[in-house]
């Protein structure tokens, strides 16, 4: 049988991923928050990365639907995960639910949400922009991994093969725990100074930058490690670097939240390293989180 995948929060990121599944003729459906239910359009010009232009037009579903989904992917912010999983009022508890949200730190309250349900997360490098209410551009290819939350979880990694097959990559790892880090350690140097400094990703190989973001890295690398990675700081440079490179005609995503007037996921990114940082000291991780704290009240 083939499971339908139920995506909640139809972002640019969630509807790649509905026009890339339904492109496999997997079956889809869109959930929609009260929110955007007021406005929806019922079909979303996608633009693939070779530029070819194609009309999506997924099944939609609605918080109280709840009871029909098959499988569920976490793709809204990370700040309304909780609340958006906290209105599904009659989910199956067979029903596997994967967090693929930026940011971290919200995994154990999930488990407590939701305490029966097959839990995993995940993590994407896949980019994509909204460019107008309906039209949503891929503005990058990456891989994306899914690994157990809870035992339940565990039984799940056949989910990888209908992802693969759409997104071009998916892998199963035991330690997503890890692989979150890893990635929000990238999310941790890019995404606040961005936002704070209103430059796209690319500038902060400028040498006017270069200080910053060493000292960044040296805490972001320290409080990790102290968590138990194992990833060099000089490894950790590069892959910095790297993905800097990769992504740098972008505006990272908590700039382009602050530019809308949107809250960001500060709490989840940098606050999740203030919050395990104990006495370890950092002082610039602590100034960034103030200082987009600060914008986002202007906002
Ligand atoms: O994931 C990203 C984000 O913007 O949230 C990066 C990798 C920084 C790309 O912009």
């Amino acid at each position: 049988m083939m499971r339908e995948w139920t995506i909640l929060g139809a972002g640019a990121l969630g509807c790649t991923f509905a026009a890339l599944l339904t492109e496999q003729k997997r079956p889809v459906s869109l959930m929609l928050s009260d929110r955007r239910r007021r406005h929806f359009h019922p079909a979303f010009e996608f633009i693939a990365l070779n530029e070819r232009r194609r009309l999506v037009s997924p099944h939609y579903r609605f918080a109280e639907q709840a009871a029909d989904i098959e499988c569920l992917l976490v793709m809204t912010k990370a700040y309304q995960v909780l609340p958006a999983l906290g209105s599904l009022r009659g989910l199956p508890r067979e029903v596997p639910v994967i967090l693929l949200h930026n940011g971290m730190g919200i995994a154990e309250d999930v488990a407590k949400l939701l305490p029966h349900n097959p839990l995993l997360a995940g993590v994407t490098s896949h980019g994509a922009l909204r460019e107008g209410n309906s039209q949503v551009r891929h503005t990058g290819k990456g891989e994306t991994w899914l690994g157990p939350v809870n035992e339940k979880g565990k039984a799940f990694s056949h989910l990888t093969k209908p992802l693969a097959s759409a997104l071009g990559h998916a892998g199963w790892s035991e330690d997503i725990l890890s692989l979150q880090r890893r990635k929000l350690a990238i999310n941790a140097v890019i995404n606040p100074l961005t936002a704070c400094h209103n430059i796209y990703n690319g500038q902060l190989s400028e040498p006017r930058f270069a200080d910053v973001v060493e000292q960044l890295s040296q805490e972001v690398h320290t409080v990790l490690s102290a968590l138990g990675e194992t990833e060099t700081l000089e490894q950790y440079r590069r892959r910095l670097n790297s993905v800097i490179e990769l992504t740098a005609t972008n505006y990272s995503s908590m700039h382009q939240d602050l530019a809308h007037g949107r809250p960001t996921e500060i709490d989840y990114i940098t606050g999740y390293l203030l919050k395990h940082a104990g006495e370890l000291p950092v002082p610039v991780c602590q100034q960034l989180y103030q200082e987009v704290k600060k914008h986002e009240g202007q906002v």
